[in-house]
């Protein structure tokens, strides 16, 4: 409770702020997206992860304010760092089961978007697995979230319970493959299995596909040879401050 106080005083007094991980192409070696990653700096406690909070922000409900905040700052240093002639990239944004839960999501993200006047295209929504379970929800929601044009990603795809049927129904563009999967791709033949599956099947229904938590080159080399489009992960960058991203990862038109 006491945490969820500070919670709330927390995001009036600005103590949030993001870090961005590149996202990057297999094939090219340019970051061709980030992921936003919230950060709490509580004036008592230090640094806190996300771990470390989103859950209770998703038990008292502030995972709304606290979410609408990350979007919003997320689309603002996306639109800001085109404004300053960077080659434009998407910026994805986690969403949390409670967000995803609200009637009203769709409009709330196309009002954000005009608000800072980003185009849908340079954003990307990631959803678990879970998120999916009842399908009908899903489906209206997702659909009301493509009409806007932006982009929807299943994060740590292959951890949750779900069938592989909202795959084929549900309006969704890419894969994440839990680093769970990854890590150990070298050393452990059941995971190499998983992780060249997933990417075989993300092919054939045609979804991008990203391998999380990257950190060796032979990491790397192994999901090229499965052509995996894009990784993220240590190998590439830990997850940084916006000034840091700027100046390492965005190129100049
Ligand atoms: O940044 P870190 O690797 O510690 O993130 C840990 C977890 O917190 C990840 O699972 C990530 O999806 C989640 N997370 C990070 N930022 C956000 C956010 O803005 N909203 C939600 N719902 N989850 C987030
Ligand atoms: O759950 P989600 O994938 O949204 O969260 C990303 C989390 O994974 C962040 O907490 C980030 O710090 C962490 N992460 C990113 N890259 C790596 C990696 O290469 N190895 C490990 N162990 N964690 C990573
Ligand atoms: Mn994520
Ligand atoms: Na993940």
């Amino acid at each position: 409770v006491e945490l969820e106080n500070d919670m709330r005083k927390g995001l009036d007094r600005g103590e949030f702020f993001l870090e961005f991980q590149p996202q990057v192409s297999l094939d090219s070696g340019n970051t061709v997206g980030m992921e936003a990653l919230v950060r709490w700096n509580h004036p008592t406690r230090g640094l806190l992860s996300p771990g470390e909070f989103i859950p209770l922000a998703e038990e008292s409900g502030l995972i709304v304010p606290l979410g609408e905040w990350v979007l919003r700052t997320a689309c603002q240093h996306n639109k800001q760092w085109q404004d300053e002639g960077y080659e434009p990239i998407c910026v994805s944004v986690n969403l949390s089961m409670r967000q995803f839960r609200q009637y009203n999501l769709a409009d709330r993200v196309d009002m954000i978007l005009k608000e800072v006047g980003l185009e849908a295209c340079y954003l990307e929504l990631e959803i678990t697995e879970t998120m999916t379970f009842d399908i009908d929800t899903a489906f209206e929601q997702l659909h009301s979230l493509k009409r806007l044009g932006l982009y929807i990603s299943i994060d740590d795809f292959g951890t949750g319970y779900s069938s592989l049927y909202y795959l084929k129904t549900l309006p969704i563009d890419r894969l994440k493959i839990d680093r769970s999967f990854v890590k150990e791709v070298m050393l452990d033949g059941n995971d190499a299995a998983i992780v060249s599956t997933i990417t075989t099947m993300a092919h054939h229904l045609k979804l991008k596909v990203t391998a999380e938590g990257v950190e060796s080159k032979d990491q790397l080399e192994f999901l090229k040879l499965q052509n995996c489009h894009e990784g993220q992960g240590f190998l590439f960058s830990k997850p940084v401050p916006a000034g840091v991203f700027e100046s390492q990862f965005l190129t100049r038109l």
